[in-house]
């Protein structure tokens, strides 16, 4: 079966036969397999776009490694991880220490923080990886922007530089944009938004701790977060939402705040 192109796939492809760098192709090639006809006379195309895909990206990251030496990004810990980019001096470190348990070094001179600085920021019982990378921009540092959940830009007037410095790197994380001023309330409540994340409590006899989970997750997720054995042996959830308590199943979406204890089988 012929695939007919759209012209959307054409524009890409040529982006792509024209891109300088393999960070580029993989922009433009991604965008290709989005756009590219889903039919069955087009999955061997498909395929074969997916594995070129796999290849620009592990050559990345074998240039990565080789660059950055003996840093390969930072691990993920926490529920989420949020990278702050800003330009030099703007007051990322300040913030990084208002709103996490990080004493980063902060100085009136430029290029201060040398090294990603790491903290983490408490949210509602929730810990929230935070990672301030070094205003030189380098690919190694572009690269924890690059894989985080989010990219905090903090900007004191306009954000129209940074922001042009991380489209012109491909950064494509989500990003919220951080007013130095802001007060740590307002920065704190803005990232957690961002993140398009929940709280739900998981409910252990009297006890209750906080979990996050997607927007939209269902008791399954959740359950799934306490241990994976418990879906196998899964009963029924006993949910309360507000003053309403009531019996749900493992597909039952939940919601902000919603209060749930997981009933297993008898073995
Ligand atoms: N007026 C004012 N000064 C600030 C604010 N935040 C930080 N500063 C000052 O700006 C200077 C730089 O602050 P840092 O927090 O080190 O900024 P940075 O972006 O981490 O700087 P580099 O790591 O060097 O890129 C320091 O002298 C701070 O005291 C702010 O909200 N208002
Ligand atoms: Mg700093």
């Amino acid at each position: 079966m012929p695939v007919n192109f759209t012209a959307e796939y054409l524009k890409a492809e040529q982006k792509f036969l024209n891109a300088k760098t393999t960070e580029e192709k993989i922009v433009y090639l991604e965008e290709m397999i989005r756009v590219c006809p889903k039919h069955k006379g087009a999955e061997n195309l498909l395929a074969q776009l997916h594995a070129k895909l796999a290849k620009l990206k592990r050559e990345v990251e074998r240039a990565s490694k080789k660059n950055g030496g003996k840093r390969e990004g930072i691990r993920k810990e926490g529920d989420a991880q949020v990278c702050l980019v800003g330009d030099v001096n703007v007051g990322k470190s300040s913030i990084l220490k208002k709103i996490t348990n990080a004493d980063p070094e902060i100085d009136e001179y430029p290029y201060t923080t040398v090294q990603p600085e790491i903290g983490m920021m408490d949210y509602n019982g929730v810990k929230i990886q935070i990672v301030e990378i070094p205003s030189t921009f380098r690919p190694e540092y572009m690269a924890i922007a690059r894989t985080a959940d989010l990219v905090a830009v903090v900007y004191n007037g306009s954000h129209k530089h940074i922001d042009s410095v991380l489209d012109s790197m491909y950064i494509r994380t989500k990003r919220v944009h951080i007013n130095v001023n802001d007060n740590v309330e307002r920065i704190k409540n803005k990232i957690w938004k961002s993140l398009n994340l929940i709280i739900v409590y998981t409910k252990n006899g009297k006890d209750t701790s906080p979990m996050a989970l997607k927007k939209g997750s269902i008791v399954r997720d959740f359950t799934l977060h306490i241990h994976k054995d418990f879906v196998k042996n899964f009963w029924y959830a006993r949910l309360w939402r507000g003053s309403k308590e009531k019996q749900v199943g493992l597909n039952y979406i939940l919601k902000d705040r919603d209060v749930v204890e997981v009933k297993t089988k008898m073995k």
